[in-house]
């Protein structure tokens, strides 16, 4: 029997649903006495240090906590499971944590090293001892997603498992004889993060074994990550499928166009080794997704099955159902974390947060509660751009105007990207990197950059439009929109820092299966996940 530390705070839905899947038992902590009597405990930590420490001193189970680590019980922190482990973090200065390994945990200090925080991706390890939850590690990649991370001092170094570079070279995974924590997430790691967590849950022995491993691993990198997108809406006859657009018209010969059942599509995506799958309920901004409740149960069927990150978009916003009741774009997220989003991603709402903000400057906003409770890492914007042809950079005052290498249809040779709301039906008078800047400070931890232009054309992506919002943020970003064939990937991670790169219709209409793409990019040089 597990015991799982679940305080309430976000998605362990998918710790629970690897756990199940890998065929053990879970009871959820509902007391300090169920830590004490636990046999083996995972602790998966979501949200902010602070919230974190805040919630477990609520529920009474610091000391508890505290005496199971203390006496050395077999425990897994996950993530923030082992930033709590810490004296404390920069995240949350004031508030203490378990302060079982010595020192503090700190953001990210890259200096002028050109990589986006926060850190998310699959990255690889280099193990300094060994450990039974490597047993059968084969160096495959794993997943990370975090602006703060644990280094290295003579304090804290007999705890070292692994660490992983990224500018720096920071502490990965700590283990000593039964208390283990990881900074990547194994429950989303694909078939080598089920494998650490089974190594876990079936161990019957010290998890420590103390030895060096043979051979020192080399320094790591952050994999560029190739992402599945399926568009999700009602047909006509009210059935949830998977749907794409050409240049967001997803109508053909007046029928909505049928591409598949949206679980089943994205169980094959994992399979074929998408290292992230995104689904964009594309009519959320007029259906609201808490009443569309076979959106809530696509995205629980698809996390029993799916072990690499999902992302959830559409109809995040406040909201006032026919009874009165209202709901704010808060509640929306929490219910789609609850059902098993990692990310969530907001479209229309932001531009209207942005205007707000330009407008009123710093209020009251969804991106900033969301990522406040969840972590910014958690809260993914979704751009929706297309070309405005100017005749020359004054003519578009106030927004950001580049001179373009594909001139318009009157031979214009300047353009500024203007935001859309609404699935692309309505534009505004706001740029998409003013947007993506005003939301990055907002507290937003990654960028989804589509291009109503070139959506469904198979052209390839737009570079133009992907460096002008990379180079000028400091988040992730994921081009989208356009990929047509395996070199526009090669194109856009050799012409562009975005960290990712996302598509649909090739892949929905087996055009182009992802391990092709992942093929091409190995060859091209590319560090990708295998
Ligand atoms: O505004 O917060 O309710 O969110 C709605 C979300 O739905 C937004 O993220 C918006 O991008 C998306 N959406 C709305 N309408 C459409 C449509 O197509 N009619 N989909 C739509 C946009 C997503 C793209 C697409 C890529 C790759 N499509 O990410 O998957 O362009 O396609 P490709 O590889 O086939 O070229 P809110």
């Amino acid at each position: 029997m597990i015991t799982l530390l679940d305080y309430g705070a976000g998605n362990v839905r998918s710790v629970r649903n690897a756990i199940k899947k890998l065929g053990f038992e879970i009871k959820d902590a509902a007391s300090a006495k169920d830590i004490n009597q636990a046999e083996k405990l995972i602790f998966p930590g979501v949200g902010s240090f602070g919230s974190a420490m805040t919630r477990l001193r609520e529920l009474g189970y610091i000391d508890a906590l505290r005496d199971y680590l203390l006496a050395d019980r077999p425990f897994l922190g996950i993530c923030l499971g082992l930033h709590t482990l810490f004296a404390g973090s920069e995240e949350s200065p004031g508030i203490e944590g378990l302060g079982i390994i010595p020192g503090a945990v700190s953001r990210f200090d890259l200096g002028l090293a050109p990589l986006a925080i926060p850190h998310i991706g699959w990255n690889g390890i280099q193990r300094r001892k060994d450990s039974v939850i490597f047993d059968n590690y084969e160096n495959e990649k794993l997943y990370f997603v975090h602006s703060y991370r644990a280094m290295e001092t003579e304090a804290n170094r007999g705890w070292i498992l692994t660490t992983t570079n990224y500018g720096e070279e920071f502490i990965s995974s700590i283990n000593r004889g039964n208390v283990c924590a990881t900074q990547f997430h194994p429950e989303k790691s694909g078939a080598a993060g089920l494998k650490i967590l089974r190594n876990f849950l079936a161990a019957d022995k010290v998890l420590e074994l103390n030895s060096k491993p043979a051979a020192a691993d080399s320094e790591t990198k952050l994999a560029k990550r190739i992402i599945a997108c399926l568009d999700v809406r009602s047909n006509d006859n009210g059935d949830l499928i998977v749907t794409k657009g050409d240049q967001y018209d997803v109508r053909n010969e007046g029928e909505v166009r049928n591409l598949g059942k949206p679980v089943e599509l994205a169980s094959r995506y994992f399979n074929e080794g998408a290292d992230e799958i995104t689904f964009l309920n594309i009519t959320g901004f007029r259906d609201f997704p808490l009443e569309d409740q076979p959106m809530l149960e696509v995205l629980k069927r698809t996390s029993e099955q799916v072990f690499v990150p999902l992302t959830i978009g559409g109809g995040i916003r406040d909201f006032t159902d026919s009874r009165g009741r209202d709901y704010s774009a808060l509640d929306v997220a929490s219910e789609y974390f609850r059902s098993g989003a990692d990310k969530i991603s907001i479209g229309s709402d932001a531009v209207y947060t942005a205007e707000k903000y330009l407008r009123l400057g710093r209020h009251d906003n969804p991106i900033s509660r969301i990522s406040a409770r969840y972590g910014s890492q958690a809260v993914v914007i979704s751009v929706d751009p297309r070309r405005i042809y100017v005749k020359d950079e004054t003519e578009a005052a106030g927004h950001h105007v580049i001179k373009t290498t594909l001139p318009g249809p009157n031979g214009e040779e300047y353009c500024w990207y203007q935001c859309t709301v609404k699935g692309g039906r309505e534009g505004r008078d706001l740029d998409a990197l003013t947007q993506a800047q005003i939301c990055e400070k907002l507290g937003a931890g990654e960028i989804l950059l589509n291009c109503i232009d070139r959506d469904g054309t198979n052209m390839g992506f737009d570079l133009e439009l992907i460096n002008l919002i990379r180079d000028n943020v400091g988040i992730p970003v994921i081009a989208s929109s356009g990929a047509g064939c395996p070199a526009h990937f090669a194109e856009v991670f050799a012409g562009t820092k975005a960290e990712a790169a996302l598509a649909a219709g090739i892949f929905h209409r087996r055009e182009v299966p992802i391990g092709e793409v992942k093929d091409y990019l190995t060859n091209t040089g590319v560090e990708i996940r295998k």
